[in-house]
């Protein structure tokens, strides 16, 4: 079937549609996918080059979302500009025009796509095609990004394909709708209305999604109730994965270990008893009756008071093969998380998801995973990369990061998380000599890993704009992109971002790429300076809680991260102290292990340092943290004045809600700074230097402050 689509016509249409709108409709819900008339030339030339959109398989649904989207973003994009006659064609080598091209698509795999402009019988044409549909629609979502940043070449020729193989979002959405560390709102997902009624938000999350080449969706929380295992949970999963099929997206789901027990099917979860593989295969097999192209299981086992195999004294190595043999005949996978830690083990929490999981190194199934955090404690502001990157040479490893902010001040703080995420893809494992970085780990390419996985934790919800703020729709788009290409610098991605979310005009993209570039590490600086980790507020983690040793698990207190006494502070990770430096190839663990070496990024993460120790800078210790908490300050004080500079160039609504939230982070970053210089004030002795401004208040009041409805805490 062809689709002749008359631009003209249509663009008049968009036209006659957008004026009948209220002017203040730019409330964030469009995300990057606005597609608002290009200015005079390139709208032009846009029009002359894609006047209609033609596909031969439009009664694939993949393809037919496809040309949704064209037929959405052109005509509107060209904002009426006249149409010369140009032409788009998308589809697969089905196609027999396609197939006739002979496009170099034997480069891009199943998910890849070519973008190229051609002359065929005659006739200029754009070509967009994939090996399968979804890479199609890949492309046309490439196509689009480059046209709304008005950045398509003269030329088209693009070949791409995703470096990592499962690109993934896991929501920590609970069945009654709310969300473990969510900031936006309650759960995307109405579970109460599914499976029976479907909300439009569906769709439009996954075009945002597959506008990023995310393929799959985890739908429930690790911390997960037997109950979504049950047929009536099913059935709703399954309706999600309907609607989001079409899209390229794969639903998964987190399983409970117990759940058999839970459920009253079994007397026991032990998994080499032969009850529990049976009941789990039964189960996976219902799961594919209802979702055929179900992805499998991500679980959170002995881990945070979750059950797991070790409560039946086997291994998670033995736990997830026998997960992993049900969804084999399925052609699904097990994604095992790595995050462990124990209260009765008095080592040192940053190195116990090593200690445990390296000796199961090979004896894991091949449809297995292992998920591991980018560090070894958990989504702080800044971590050194996990030492089982590298590691566990045989075991498949995927990349987990938190996309939501759950440590980096929720939805309010603006902070750009690409800078992080590039930080430890970037980190050299040295595992089999240098340039063995994280990303030729998770992309597969050093030990030669096929199946290969990124996740990040969404911070999507049911807010309007999705995800809290504006700023932080950035790192669900930064996320998917960094997935589908670990190379991308966070620079690249932050324009392309801002170009598509607010304008094109350099006048507003370069300064506020730049704010973006800065933003993570002003965060760093106003809570947890110089490898500091860990020192937030009791439950919640929101605001500072330094002070806070009485909380019955020793790794829960935040004196347990900073060590913090008269003499210095920091937690010696070295040979003198917990030794987790060994944990690293030998020079990583060389570099880490010496002051000198280890860089002030992660000073107090590996060391103890007195408080008078000088400082490359001519600073003591003391004086160079007081610097840092200042410099956070400051940092968010100039976010201010960019922002006041930018906000005339977009619109109001955007742009009142930033500047808004900007006052709230100032706030907090100020409480910050005061509350932790007056807690280490305290400890130290130390006097702040002269002209340092002292904390507008005394120790006990910030220790007094209390959060008792911060959102996201479950
Ligand atoms: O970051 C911590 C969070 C928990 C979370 C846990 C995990 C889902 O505080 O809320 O639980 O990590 O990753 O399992």
């Amino acid at each position: 079937m062809r689709t002749m689509f008359t631009m003209r016509l249509a663009a008049a249409i968009a036209l006659m549609v957008a004026a009948l709108q209220p002017a203040a409709a730019e409330d964030g819900y469009e995300l990057w996918l606005r597609y608002r008339p290009l200015a005079g030339e390139a709208a032009q030339a846009l029009a002359a080059r894609v006047g209609t959109v033609e596909t031969d398989e439009r009664t694939d649904p993949t393809i037919a979302a496809a040309v949704a989207e064209l037929e959405r973003a052109l005509p509107s994009m060209t904002g009426g500009a006249g149409s010369g006659g140009g032409a788009i064609l998308i589809g697969t080598p089905n196609s027999p025009r396609i197939a006739a091209l002979g496009l170099p698509l034997a480069r891009v795999g199943e998910e890849g796509f070519v973008l190229r402009d051609v002359t065929a019988n005659g006739r200029r044409m754009l070509v967009i095609a994939g090996n399968r549909p979804v890479g199609a629609l890949y492309g046309a979502f490439h196509f689009l990004r480059l046209a709304q940043q008005g950045a398509l070449p003269v030329r088209l020729d693009i070949t791409e394909r995703p470096r990592v193989k499962l690109r993934l979002l896991n929501h920590w959405d609970n069945l009654d709708r709310t969300v473990e560390r969510g900031y936006s709102g309650q759960s995307i997902w109405d579970w109460w209305k599914l499976p029976t009624a479907t909300d439009p938000r569906y769709v439009d999350y996954a075009r945002a999604n597959a506008s990023l080449g995310i393929n799959g969706a985890v739908l429930n929380n690790v911390n997960a109730k037997p109950d979504s295992l049950t047929p009536e949970w099913i059935a709703k999963a399954a309706k999600v994965a309907d609607v989001l099929r079409p899209y390229g997206i794969r639903v998964y789901l987190s399983a409970r270990w117990s759940a058999p027990v839970e459920l009253k099917q079994t007397a026991t979860a032990d998994p080499l008893d032969p009850a529990v593989a049976a009941w789990w295969r039964a189960k996976a097999d219902e799961i594919y009756r209802a979702i055929p192209d179900f992805g499998g299981f991500v679980v959170k086992a002995n881990s945070e008071g979750q059950p797991g195999p070790q409560d039946y004294k086997r291994t998670h190595a033995e736990g997830a093969n026998m997960l992993a043999a049900a969804v084999k005949p399925h052609g699904g996978i097990v994604m095992w998380r790595a995050f462990v830690y124990s209260e009765v083990d008095p080592d040192d929490r940053a190195k116990q998801a090593y200690s445990e999981f390296k000796p199961l190194d090979g004896r894991f199934a091949d449809n297995v995973i292992v998920q591991v955090k980018n560090g070894a404690i958990d989504f702080q502001p800044r971590e050194p990369f996990h030492p089982l990157f590298g590691a566990m040479p045989k075991t498949p490893l995927m990349l987990e990061v938190q996309i939501t902010k759950e440590y980096l001040g929720f939805a309010t703080h603006l902070a750009y998380l690409a800078p992080m995420w590039s930080e430890v893809l970037e980190a050299d494992t040295y595992a089999k000599g240098r340039g063995s970085t994280v990303a030729k780990v998770v992309d597969g390419s050093l030990e030669g890993h096929r199946l290969t996985g990124m996740a990040g934790v969404a911070n999507i919800g049911s807010d309007r704009n999705w995800s809290g703020s504006i700023f932080d729709q950035a790192n669900w788009y930064a996320f998917g992109r960094l997935a589908w290409n670990p190379a991308l610098t966070p620079q690249a991605i932050a324009g392309e971002w801002a170009r598509q979310t607010f304008t094109p005009d350099p006048a507003f993209v370069t300064p506020v790429t730049a704010m973006m570039m800065g933003s993570r590490q002003a965060v760093v600086d106003y809570m947890t300076p110089m490898g500091l980790a860990h020192l937030m507020a009791t439950g919640h983690h929101y605001g500072p809680g330094p002070w806070v040793g009485d909380l019955a698990r020793p790794e829960w207190n935040p004196t347990y991260y900073h060590r913090a006494d008269k003499d210095g502070i920091g937690f010696d990770r070295t040979r003198t102290g917990s030794n987790a430096v060994a944990q690293y190839a030998a020079p990583v663990a060389k570099r880490f292990a010496d002051k000198r070496t280890v860089g002030d990024d992660f000073l107090l993460w590996f060391h103890h340092v007195g408080w008078d120790e000088r400082q490359p800078s001519g600073r003591t210790l003391w004086e160079e943290l007081v610097t840092r908490y200042d410099r956070g300050v400051a940092s968010v004080e100039g976010m201010q004045r960019t922002w006041a500079g930018l906000a005339p160039l977009i619109d109001t609504e955007r742009a009142a809600q930033i500047a808004s939230f900007l006052v709230i982070q100032k706030e907090e970053a100020i409480w910050w700074r005061d509350a932790s210089l007056a807690y280490f004030g305290s400890v130290s002795g130390r006097k702040l230097p002269a002209g340092v401004r002292p904390p507008a208040h005394d120790l006990p009041y910030y220790e007094a402050i209390r959060h008792p409805y911060a959102p996201g805490h479950h």
